[in-house]
């Protein structure tokens, strides 16, 4: 029985036989969870606004009161989001390879919401307040402007700026499964912003079947193969013939 329309037979094949699968997702994935894109996000208040402009250490230290009141706006509407059928369907990947990493650009918490286990928050945590200065686990709270409670400095949302490095723990881990995976699969991300955007690059020249999900095909020359799709559909479809091809 042919497998599913929209997955090429020859890249259920190079899932079948992988040992190591890394994906990488960005803000596409939570679109069907109701969280506006990245560059969609923009509404209301914010419309004027280019998120690289409010997402740096300098429009934060310039007005701290205004990136909170942007970063809590954003708070909301991830609160009020669950994961969907994209998010679930990598949850069930993962169980089906000796070694699956998903590295995530996403600071929504979708993909732990949904399930997934071996998680790299590449761009942090919208939901975690950290001090500035360092300090371990300051005591959130609501303030305007919240201030460590161990040294007095400004508590900032837990996520990666603009200008900013990725974490070593998380950029080591990453690029490690990029470099080691078989297959790479590129979900919902426009791959504008590196170094996320260079996994996948990693990920060919080490030898790996890279392929990208994404309903605007980025054109990235870096795909064996490219879906044009949302990540909601074609993900559950991608595990069914993955399933269905180990049953024959
Ligand atoms: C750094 C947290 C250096 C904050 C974010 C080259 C090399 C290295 C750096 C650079 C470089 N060139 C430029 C840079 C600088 C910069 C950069 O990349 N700028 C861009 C704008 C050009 N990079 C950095 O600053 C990085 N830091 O390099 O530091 C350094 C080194 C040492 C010491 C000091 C410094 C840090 C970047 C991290 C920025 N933080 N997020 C916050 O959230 O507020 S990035 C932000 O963009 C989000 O995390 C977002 O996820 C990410 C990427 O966007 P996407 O996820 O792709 O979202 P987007 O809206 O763009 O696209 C959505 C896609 O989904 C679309 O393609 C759409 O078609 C698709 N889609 C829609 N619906 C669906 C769908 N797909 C599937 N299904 C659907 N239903």
């Amino acid at each position: 029985m042919q497998g599913s329309t929209a997955i090429p037979e020859a890249l259920t094949e190079a899932l079948r036989a992988a040992r190591r699968v890394c994906v990488l997702t960005g803000a596409g994935v939570s679109a069907e969870s109701g969280v506006p894109t990245f560059r969609e996000a923009q509404t209301g208040l914010w419309e004027k606004y280019r998120p690289e402009s409010l997402a740096t250490m300098e429009a934060f230290l310039a007005d701290p009161a205004f990136v909170w009141k942007w970063y809590r706006w954003r708070r909301e509407l991830v609160a009020k989001s669950r994961p969907n059928a994209g998010h679930i369907a990598l949850t069930e990947l993962e169980r089906c390879f000796d070694e699956f990493t998903l590295v995530t650009q996403n600071v929504d918490r979708l993909h732990r919401a949904g399930g997934s286990q071996n998680i790299v928050e590449f761009h942090g945590d919208l939901f975690a307040d950290i001090c500035i200065a360092g300090c371990a686990d300051p005591a959130a709270n609501d303030d305007e402007i919240p201030y460590c409670n161990h040294c007095g400095n400004l508590l900032r949302p837990g996520v990666v700026w603009f200008g900013e490095a990725i974490p070593q723990q998380a950029l080591y881990r990453s690029s490690e499964a990029a470099e080691r995976c078989d297959v790479m699969l590129c979900v919902g991300t426009s791959s504008q912003v590196y170094p996320a955007a260079g996994l996948s690059g990693l990920a060919r020249r080490s030898g790996a079947v890279t392929a990208e999900i994404n309903p605007e095909p980025t054109g990235g020359p870096e795909f064996n193969f490219v879906i044009a799709g949302q990540s909601g559909l074609i993900l559950p479809e991608l595990v069914a013939s993955l399933k269905q091809s180990s049953d024959e």
